[in-house]
Protein backbone atom coordinates (compact mmCIF):
# COMPACT_ATOMS: atom_id res chain seq x y z
CA UNK A 1 0.00 0.00 0.00
CA UNK A 2 1.03 3.36 -0.67
CA UNK A 3 2.08 5.87 1.33
CA UNK A 4 -0.62 8.46 0.38
CA UNK A 5 -3.26 5.47 -0.88
CA UNK A 6 -5.94 6.54 1.34
CA UNK A 7 -5.47 10.40 0.66
CA UNK A 8 -5.48 9.71 -3.34
CA UNK A 9 -8.61 7.67 -3.30
CA UNK A 10 -10.59 10.91 -1.81
CA UNK A 11 -8.30 13.81 -3.82
CA UNK A 12 -9.26 11.05 -7.25
CA UNK A 13 -12.85 11.36 -6.52
CA UNK A 14 -12.75 15.12 -7.27
CA UNK A 15 -13.83 15.08 -10.98
CA UNK A 16 -15.27 18.57 -11.27
CA UNK A 17 -13.38 21.60 -11.00
CA UNK A 18 -15.89 23.21 -9.75
CA UNK A 19 -16.22 21.23 -6.71
CA UNK A 20 -13.28 23.35 -5.34
CA UNK A 21 -13.82 26.54 -7.23
CA UNK A 22 -15.13 30.27 -6.51
CA UNK A 23 -14.48 33.65 -8.42
CA UNK A 24 -11.49 35.01 -8.51
CA UNK A 25 -12.71 37.97 -6.24
CA UNK A 26 -13.45 35.47 -3.42
CA UNK A 27 -10.12 34.78 -3.02
CA UNK A 28 -9.52 34.36 0.71
CA UNK A 29 -5.78 33.72 0.54
CA UNK A 30 -3.60 35.69 -1.80
CA UNK A 31 -2.15 33.14 -4.28
CA UNK A 32 0.24 30.80 -2.98
CA UNK A 33 3.56 32.57 -4.87
CA UNK A 34 4.24 35.86 -3.71
CA UNK A 35 3.08 35.28 0.48
CA UNK A 36 4.93 31.69 0.69
CA UNK A 37 7.62 33.00 2.45
CA UNK A 38 6.39 34.90 5.08
CA UNK A 39 3.79 32.44 5.94
CA UNK A 40 5.87 29.85 6.00
CA UNK A 41 8.01 31.16 8.28
CA UNK A 42 5.84 32.88 10.85
CA UNK A 43 3.71 29.14 10.91
CA UNK A 44 7.05 27.67 11.55
CA UNK A 45 7.70 30.18 14.42
CA UNK A 46 4.63 29.27 15.98
CA UNK A 47 4.54 25.71 16.37
CA UNK A 48 7.99 25.48 17.26
CA UNK A 49 7.55 27.64 20.86
CA UNK A 50 5.29 24.93 21.84
CA UNK A 51 7.24 22.22 20.63
CA UNK A 52 10.31 23.29 22.46
CA UNK A 53 7.93 22.84 25.54
CA UNK A 54 7.50 19.18 25.71
CA UNK A 55 6.62 17.81 29.26
CA UNK A 56 9.51 14.95 28.11
CA UNK A 57 12.14 18.10 27.60
CA UNK A 58 11.00 19.88 30.90
CA UNK A 59 10.43 16.82 32.48
CA UNK A 60 13.79 15.82 31.99
CA UNK A 61 15.70 19.08 32.23
CA UNK A 62 14.40 19.86 35.57
CA UNK A 63 15.48 16.64 36.58
CA UNK A 64 18.98 17.65 36.04
CA UNK A 65 21.66 18.57 38.64
CA UNK A 66 23.91 20.35 36.04
CA UNK A 67 23.52 24.31 36.25
CA UNK A 68 24.21 24.33 32.43
CA UNK A 69 20.61 22.44 31.92
CA UNK A 70 18.79 24.62 34.69
CA UNK A 71 19.97 27.35 32.64
CA UNK A 72 18.35 25.85 29.38
CA UNK A 73 15.18 24.97 30.84
CA UNK A 74 14.98 28.68 31.49
CA UNK A 75 15.27 29.37 28.11
CA UNK A 76 13.19 26.95 26.78
CA UNK A 77 10.73 28.10 29.12
CA UNK A 78 11.23 31.84 28.58
CA UNK A 79 12.27 32.62 25.37
CA UNK A 80 9.89 32.72 21.83
CA UNK A 81 13.84 33.10 20.79
CA UNK A 82 15.48 29.76 21.21
CA UNK A 83 13.32 28.66 18.18
CA UNK A 84 14.65 31.09 15.64
CA UNK A 85 17.84 30.70 16.93
CA UNK A 86 17.72 26.81 16.75
CA UNK A 87 16.72 27.66 13.00
CA UNK A 88 20.58 28.91 12.30
CA UNK A 89 23.48 26.71 11.47
CA UNK A 90 25.92 29.03 13.38
CA UNK A 91 29.05 28.07 11.43
CA UNK A 92 30.40 28.29 8.20
CA UNK A 93 32.13 24.44 8.39
CA UNK A 94 29.03 22.82 6.38
CA UNK A 95 29.16 22.87 2.63
CA UNK A 96 25.87 22.79 0.99
CA UNK A 97 24.79 20.76 -1.55
CA UNK A 98 22.78 22.29 -4.30
CA UNK A 99 19.48 20.94 -5.76
CA UNK A 100 16.86 22.23 -7.58
CA UNK A 101 14.36 20.44 -5.87
CA UNK A 102 11.66 18.13 -7.34
CA UNK A 103 10.91 20.98 -10.55
CA UNK A 104 7.09 19.92 -10.97
CA UNK A 105 5.76 21.74 -14.22
CA UNK A 106 2.39 22.99 -13.20
CA UNK A 107 1.45 25.40 -16.45
CA UNK A 108 -0.19 23.39 -18.64
CA UNK A 109 -2.36 21.83 -16.42
CA UNK A 110 -4.06 25.66 -15.13
CA UNK A 111 -6.76 26.76 -17.60
CA UNK A 112 -5.68 30.49 -18.03
CA UNK A 113 -8.99 31.30 -19.34
CA UNK A 114 -11.13 31.24 -16.47
CA UNK A 115 -11.45 33.39 -14.21
CA UNK A 116 -12.60 30.89 -11.58
CA UNK A 117 -10.01 30.29 -8.54
CA UNK A 118 -9.48 27.24 -6.60
CA UNK A 119 -11.40 28.46 -3.07
CA UNK A 120 -11.68 26.46 0.15
CA UNK A 121 -14.96 25.27 -0.61
CA UNK A 122 -16.25 22.11 2.07
CA UNK A 123 -14.85 19.55 -1.20
CA UNK A 124 -11.46 21.32 -0.63
CA UNK A 125 -11.22 21.79 2.98
CA UNK A 126 -12.77 17.35 2.97
CA UNK A 127 -9.83 16.62 1.16
CA UNK A 128 -7.46 18.50 3.12
CA UNK A 129 -9.03 16.97 6.37
CA UNK A 130 -7.96 13.69 4.73
CA UNK A 131 -4.59 14.39 3.94
CA UNK A 132 -3.99 15.60 7.06
CA UNK A 133 -5.06 11.71 8.81
CA UNK A 134 -3.25 10.06 5.87
CA UNK A 135 -0.06 12.21 7.18
CA UNK A 136 -0.61 11.47 10.55
CA UNK A 137 -0.76 7.75 9.79
CA UNK A 138 2.47 8.19 8.16
CA UNK A 139 4.66 8.70 11.33
CA UNK A 140 5.00 12.46 10.37
CA UNK A 141 4.60 14.62 13.70
CA UNK A 142 2.31 17.50 14.04
CA UNK A 143 4.23 20.42 13.39
CA UNK A 144 5.59 18.61 10.21
CA UNK A 145 2.01 18.23 9.23
CA UNK A 146 0.76 21.37 9.81
CA UNK A 147 3.52 23.10 7.85
CA UNK A 148 2.53 20.60 4.89
CA UNK A 149 -1.00 21.33 5.21
CA UNK A 150 -0.28 25.63 5.37
CA UNK A 151 2.31 25.01 2.10
CA UNK A 152 -0.62 23.37 0.25
CA UNK A 153 -3.16 25.84 1.09
CA UNK A 154 -0.52 28.47 -0.03
CA UNK A 155 0.02 26.91 -2.93
CA UNK A 156 -3.44 25.81 -4.03
CA UNK A 157 -6.22 28.75 -2.32
CA UNK A 158 -6.43 31.45 -4.87
CA UNK A 159 -4.74 29.71 -8.34
CA UNK A 160 -6.53 29.29 -11.31
CA UNK A 161 -9.02 26.58 -11.79
CA UNK A 162 -7.68 23.29 -13.25
CA UNK A 163 -8.06 22.18 -16.76
CA UNK A 164 -10.94 19.17 -16.28
CA UNK A 165 -9.46 16.06 -15.68
CA UNK A 166 -6.16 17.44 -14.30
CA UNK A 167 -7.47 18.26 -10.30
CA UNK A 168 -5.19 15.51 -9.07
CA UNK A 169 -2.11 16.10 -10.86
CA UNK A 170 -2.59 20.19 -9.19
CA UNK A 171 -3.08 18.47 -5.88
CA UNK A 172 -0.01 16.19 -6.22
CA UNK A 173 2.00 18.72 -7.29
CA UNK A 174 1.13 21.01 -4.54
CA UNK A 175 1.70 18.53 -2.47
CA UNK A 176 4.97 16.70 -3.57
CA UNK A 177 6.36 20.63 -3.56
CA UNK A 178 5.64 20.53 -0.01
CA UNK A 179 6.98 17.85 1.26
CA UNK A 180 10.09 18.41 -0.73
CA UNK A 181 10.59 21.97 1.23
CA UNK A 182 10.38 20.30 4.79
CA UNK A 183 13.54 18.07 3.58
CA UNK A 184 15.41 20.74 1.93
CA UNK A 185 16.74 22.56 5.56
CA UNK A 186 20.00 23.54 5.11
CA UNK A 187 21.23 20.85 3.37
CA UNK A 188 24.63 19.97 3.26
CA UNK A 189 27.29 17.29 1.37
CA UNK A 190 28.71 15.22 3.44
CA UNK A 191 32.05 14.44 1.71
CA UNK A 192 32.72 17.65 0.83
CA UNK A 193 32.09 18.91 4.28
CA UNK A 194 34.25 16.55 5.76
CA UNK A 195 37.33 17.01 3.30
CA UNK A 196 37.24 20.61 3.99
CA UNK A 197 37.25 20.48 7.65
CA UNK A 198 40.46 18.50 7.26
CA UNK A 199 41.83 20.68 4.61
CA UNK A 200 41.61 23.26 6.96
CA UNK A 201 42.49 21.66 10.62
CA UNK A 202 44.43 18.64 9.26
CA UNK A 203 41.75 16.41 11.48
CA UNK A 204 37.49 16.21 11.38
CA UNK A 205 36.53 15.03 14.57
CA UNK A 206 32.69 13.44 13.87
CA UNK A 207 30.53 12.26 17.29
CA UNK A 208 27.64 10.35 16.62
CA UNK A 209 24.43 10.98 18.90
CA UNK A 210 21.13 9.12 19.49
CA UNK A 211 19.12 6.70 22.01
CA UNK A 212 20.08 2.91 22.19
CA UNK A 213 19.60 0.96 19.21
CA UNK A 214 19.41 3.04 16.35
CA UNK A 215 22.59 2.11 14.57
CA UNK A 216 25.41 4.46 15.79
CA UNK A 217 28.12 2.16 16.50
CA UNK A 218 26.85 0.52 12.85
CA UNK A 219 27.05 4.27 11.38
CA UNK A 220 30.40 4.67 12.36
CA UNK A 221 32.07 1.25 10.71
CA UNK A 222 29.97 2.34 7.56
CA UNK A 223 31.49 6.15 7.59
CA UNK A 224 34.88 5.04 8.87
CA UNK A 225 34.83 2.10 5.85
CA UNK A 226 33.52 4.82 3.55
CA UNK A 227 36.45 7.76 4.36
CA UNK A 228 38.61 4.98 4.16
CA UNK A 229 37.84 3.75 0.77
CA UNK A 230 38.42 7.81 -0.17
CA UNK A 231 42.11 7.64 1.52
CA UNK A 232 41.77 8.54 4.77
CA UNK A 233 43.15 7.54 7.72
CA UNK A 234 40.42 6.74 10.22
CA UNK A 235 40.39 6.36 14.53
CA UNK A 236 37.50 5.28 15.99
CA UNK A 237 36.81 6.29 19.59
CA UNK A 238 34.78 3.75 21.97
CA UNK A 239 33.26 6.29 24.40
CA UNK A 240 30.01 4.34 24.97
CA UNK A 241 31.67 2.99 28.09
CA UNK A 242 28.18 2.10 29.72
CA UNK A 243 26.56 -1.18 27.70
CA UNK A 244 28.79 -4.57 28.29
CA UNK A 245 29.27 -5.53 25.15
CA UNK A 246 30.15 -1.63 22.91
CA UNK A 247 33.64 -1.56 23.31
CA UNK A 248 34.26 -5.31 21.23
CA UNK A 249 31.43 -4.77 19.10
CA UNK A 250 33.17 -1.47 17.97
CA UNK A 251 36.86 -3.08 18.17
CA UNK A 252 35.37 -5.99 16.30
CA UNK A 253 34.11 -2.84 13.18
CA UNK A 254 37.38 -1.13 13.60
CA UNK A 255 39.46 -4.48 12.50
CA UNK A 256 37.01 -5.17 9.95
CA UNK A 257 37.02 -1.84 8.06
CA UNK A 258 40.74 -1.25 8.76
CA UNK A 259 40.35 1.66 11.25
CA UNK A 260 42.16 2.23 14.36
CA UNK A 261 40.51 1.98 17.72
CA UNK A 262 41.43 3.94 20.88
CA UNK A 263 39.62 2.62 23.48
CA UNK A 264 39.81 1.54 27.95
CA UNK A 265 38.02 -1.16 29.97
CA UNK A 266 33.94 -0.43 30.12
CA UNK A 267 33.06 1.79 32.82
CA UNK A 268 35.40 4.24 32.45
CA UNK A 269 35.46 7.92 31.42
CA UNK A 270 33.48 8.47 28.09
CA UNK A 271 34.99 11.96 27.58
CA UNK A 272 38.80 11.22 28.32
CA UNK A 273 38.66 7.86 25.86
CA UNK A 274 37.33 10.60 23.23
CA UNK A 275 40.08 13.06 24.15
CA UNK A 276 42.63 10.22 24.11
CA UNK A 277 41.20 9.40 20.37
CA UNK A 278 42.11 12.98 19.30
CA UNK A 279 45.11 13.09 20.54
CA UNK A 280 46.14 9.62 19.33
CA UNK A 281 44.42 10.94 15.96
CA UNK A 282 46.78 14.23 16.16
CA UNK A 283 50.14 12.35 17.07
CA UNK A 284 49.94 9.72 14.33
CA UNK A 285 48.52 12.02 11.81
CA UNK A 286 45.42 10.00 11.02
CA UNK A 287 42.78 12.60 9.59
CA UNK A 288 39.42 11.90 10.66
CA UNK A 289 38.28 10.61 14.44
CA UNK A 290 34.44 8.97 14.90
CA UNK A 291 32.99 9.08 18.38
CA UNK A 292 30.80 6.31 19.28
CA UNK A 293 29.23 7.37 22.43
CA UNK A 294 26.37 4.96 24.28
CA UNK A 295 22.66 5.85 23.71
CA UNK A 296 21.48 4.46 27.09
CA UNK A 297 22.72 4.87 30.82
CA UNK A 298 20.59 5.36 34.16
CA UNK A 299 18.35 7.50 33.23
CA UNK A 300 18.17 10.23 30.33
CA UNK A 301 19.59 13.21 32.02
CA UNK A 302 22.90 11.28 33.38
CA UNK A 303 22.86 10.22 29.04
CA UNK A 304 22.41 13.89 28.22
CA UNK A 305 25.23 15.09 30.82
CA UNK A 306 27.43 12.67 29.41
CA UNK A 307 27.11 13.59 25.93
CA UNK A 308 27.66 17.13 27.15
CA UNK A 309 30.57 16.67 28.63
CA UNK A 310 32.40 14.43 25.49
CA UNK A 311 31.19 17.48 23.33
CA UNK A 312 32.99 20.03 25.72
CA UNK A 313 36.14 18.17 26.01
CA UNK A 314 36.76 17.15 22.23
CA UNK A 315 34.49 20.06 20.67
CA UNK A 316 33.78 17.80 17.67
CA UNK A 317 33.34 19.61 13.91
CA UNK A 318 30.20 17.61 13.16
CA UNK A 319 27.60 15.93 15.77
CA UNK A 320 25.57 13.86 13.79
CA UNK A 321 22.23 12.41 15.27
CA UNK A 322 21.49 8.83 14.35
CA UNK A 323 17.47 7.91 13.99
CA UNK A 324 15.86 4.77 13.52
CA UNK A 325 13.61 5.02 10.60
CA UNK A 326 11.53 2.26 12.15
CA UNK A 327 11.13 4.65 14.82
CA UNK A 328 8.73 6.58 13.33
CA UNK A 329 7.13 9.76 15.18
CA UNK A 330 9.76 8.65 18.58
CA UNK A 331 12.72 8.86 16.14
CA UNK A 332 11.14 12.66 15.70
CA UNK A 333 10.94 13.59 19.37
CA UNK A 334 14.22 11.90 20.12
CA UNK A 335 16.11 14.28 17.50
CA UNK A 336 14.24 17.55 19.16
CA UNK A 337 15.47 16.56 22.37
CA UNK A 338 18.97 15.69 21.25
CA UNK A 339 18.90 19.05 19.50
CA UNK A 340 18.14 21.04 22.08
CA UNK A 341 21.10 19.84 24.10
CA UNK A 342 23.89 19.19 21.56
CA UNK A 343 22.73 21.21 18.58
CA UNK A 344 23.57 18.49 16.44
CA UNK A 345 24.93 19.21 12.57
CA UNK A 346 22.76 16.46 10.63
CA UNK A 347 20.82 13.27 10.86
CA UNK A 348 21.28 10.10 9.84
CA UNK A 349 18.23 7.87 9.33
CA UNK A 350 19.06 4.89 9.77
CA UNK A 351 17.53 1.51 8.71
CA UNK A 352 15.62 3.31 5.44
CA UNK A 353 15.94 -0.62 3.75
CA UNK A 354 12.88 -1.89 6.08
CA UNK A 355 9.53 -1.22 5.98
CA UNK A 356 9.77 1.95 7.68
CA UNK A 357 6.78 4.28 6.62
CA UNK A 358 9.18 7.27 5.77
CA UNK A 359 7.00 10.09 7.80
CA UNK A 360 10.11 10.28 10.36
CA UNK A 361 12.17 11.58 7.61
CA UNK A 362 9.77 13.93 6.78
CA UNK A 363 9.71 15.19 9.72
CA UNK A 364 13.32 15.03 11.54
CA UNK A 365 14.74 17.92 9.25
CA UNK A 366 11.22 20.28 9.83
CA UNK A 367 11.19 19.51 13.33
CA UNK A 368 15.03 19.97 14.11
CA UNK A 369 15.79 22.64 11.34
CA UNK A 370 18.96 20.09 10.63
CA UNK A 371 18.60 18.11 7.39
CA UNK A 372 19.22 14.40 6.93
CA UNK A 373 22.43 14.14 5.51
CA UNK A 374 22.94 10.19 5.26
CA UNK A 375 20.79 7.05 5.32
CA UNK A 376 21.40 3.74 6.63
CA UNK A 377 20.33 1.26 3.76
CA UNK A 378 21.31 -2.25 5.48
CA UNK A 379 23.78 -3.69 7.88
CA UNK A 380 26.92 -4.01 5.59
CA UNK A 381 29.63 -1.10 5.56
CA UNK A 382 28.38 -0.22 2.09
CA UNK A 383 25.18 0.17 2.94
CA UNK A 384 25.44 4.12 3.91
CA UNK A 385 24.70 6.44 1.32
CA UNK A 386 24.19 10.56 0.75
CA UNK A 387 20.40 11.23 1.47
CA UNK A 388 19.03 12.73 -1.30
CA UNK A 389 15.73 14.25 -1.02
CA UNK A 390 14.26 13.95 -4.19
CA UNK A 391 15.24 10.53 -4.29
CA UNK A 392 13.85 9.37 -1.09
CA UNK A 393 10.53 11.58 -1.96
CA UNK A 394 10.05 10.11 -5.25
CA UNK A 395 10.46 6.41 -3.72
CA UNK A 396 8.28 7.25 -0.98
CA UNK A 397 5.79 8.61 -3.24
CA UNK A 398 6.59 5.98 -6.21
CA UNK A 399 3.26 3.84 -4.98
CA UNK A 400 0.68 6.79 -5.15
CA UNK A 401 2.55 9.17 -7.77
CA UNK A 402 3.61 8.60 -11.37
CA UNK A 403 6.12 11.44 -11.56
CA UNK A 404 6.08 11.25 -15.30
CA UNK A 405 2.60 12.72 -15.30
CA UNK A 406 3.96 16.26 -15.10
CA UNK A 407 5.59 16.12 -18.12
CA UNK A 408 4.12 19.02 -20.30
CA UNK A 409 3.58 16.62 -23.21
CA UNK A 410 2.10 13.85 -20.66
CA UNK A 411 -0.83 16.44 -19.83
CA UNK A 412 -1.29 17.58 -23.28
N1 LIG B 1 18.58 -3.09 8.42
C1 LIG B 1 19.42 -2.22 8.98
N2 LIG B 1 19.93 -2.47 10.20
C2 LIG B 1 20.77 -1.56 10.73
C3 LIG B 1 21.12 -0.36 10.06
N3 LIG B 1 21.95 0.34 10.87
C4 LIG B 1 22.11 -0.41 11.99
N4 LIG B 1 21.40 -1.55 11.90
C5 LIG B 1 21.30 -2.63 12.90
O1 LIG B 1 20.71 -2.10 14.08
C6 LIG B 1 21.21 -2.78 15.22
C7 LIG B 1 21.72 -1.78 16.24
O2 LIG B 1 22.82 -1.10 15.68
P1 LIG B 1 23.98 -0.48 16.56
O3 LIG B 1 24.91 0.16 15.61
O4 LIG B 1 24.51 -1.45 17.52
O5 LIG B 1 23.14 0.63 17.33
P2 LIG B 1 23.66 1.63 18.48
O6 LIG B 1 22.93 2.91 18.26
O7 LIG B 1 25.12 1.69 18.47
O8 LIG B 1 23.11 0.94 19.78
P3 LIG B 1 23.63 1.16 21.29
O9 LIG B 1 25.10 1.00 21.30
O10 LIG B 1 22.92 0.12 22.10
O11 LIG B 1 23.21 2.53 21.70
C8 LIG B 1 22.31 -3.70 14.70
O12 LIG B 1 21.78 -4.99 14.58
C9 LIG B 1 22.64 -3.15 13.33
O13 LIG B 1 23.12 -4.13 12.44
C10 LIG B 1 20.55 -0.12 8.76
O14 LIG B 1 20.74 0.91 8.11
N5 LIG B 1 19.71 -1.08 8.27
MG1 LIG C 1 26.52 1.42 19.97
Amino acid sequence: MGFLSRFRRTSRQISDPEQIAGESNENTTPPAVESKGQEWDEKKEEVKISEWESPDTLDMIEKGQDKKLRKLSQRITSSSKVASKSSKITTGKLIPRPSNGLNIDIEHLLNRKSRRRISPTPVFERMMAELETTLLESDMGHSAVDAVLSEMRSKLIGAPLPRKGEIDKIIDAALISALDSLLRVSYWDFNQTVESIIQKEDLAVIMLVGVNGTGKTTTAAKIAHRMIKMGYSVVLGAADTFRAGAIDQLSDHAQKVGARVVKSQRGGDSAAIARDAVDSAKAKGDEIVIIDTAGRMQNKTNLMQELKKVHRVVSPHLVLFVGDALAGNDAVEQARIFQSFLNFDGAVLSKLDTDARGGAALSIAHSTNRPIVLAGIGQDYDDLTDFEPSGFLTDLLSDDIDFSRFRPEDGD
